[in-house]
């Protein structure tokens, strides 16, 4: 059991960030189900974002060693409910995307990120430069899981 599952709102860089880690260079495409990549679960961000939709994820997750928890550090609002990460019967990791972007806001996607569960580390990626990829991918590896 050593795959990841990658969850977090419609946009937020799931797809990109699974193929940052993977060293791929394909552009990510809208994901429509829950799906298998490589080492990692990818999913469609509407499974975080509407409640009926949480126990599929819950189910997926079982099949993970690990989940991603994805929060966009373009974007203030607040897009995942209080204590979210404690749902999973998983460790959950948090991963703040699109760094490279001039609006990016690390202390408030961090904030979010915590209010949503999600304890500490987290890490700041950037799918687009790759910046972050690296630290995530170790950290990852070195808990056995592979991309
Ligand atoms: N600037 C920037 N854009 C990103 C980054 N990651 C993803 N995107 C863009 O955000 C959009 C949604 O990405 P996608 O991976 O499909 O998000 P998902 O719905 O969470 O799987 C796409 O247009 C990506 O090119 C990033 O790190 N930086
Ligand atoms: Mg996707």
């Amino acid at each position: 059991m050593t795959k990841i599952m990658v969850v977090g709102p419609v946009g937020v860089g799931k797809t990109s960030l699974i193929l940052a880690l993977k060293k791929g260079d394909t552009a990510a495409r809208k994901t429509q189900a829950i799906s298998f990549v490589g080492g990692a679960i990818d999913t469609p961000g509407e499974y975080a974002q509407i409640t009926r939709l949480y126990s599929a994820l819950l189910v997926a997750a079982m099949d993970a060693s690990v989940v991603l928890m994805v929060k966009d550090a373009s974007d203030p609002r607040v897009t995942l409910p209080p204590g979210f990460a404690q749902m999973f019967a998983r460790p959950v990791i948090g991963v703040i995307t699109k760094m490279d972007l001039p609006c990016a806001d690390f202390c408030l996607a961090e904030r979010l990120l915590m209010q949503a569960g999600v304890g500490l580390p987290i890490f700041m990626v950037s799918a687009k430069t790759g910046e972050g990829i690296d630290q995530l991918y170790q950290f990852l590896e070195e808990r056995g899981c592979c991309v």
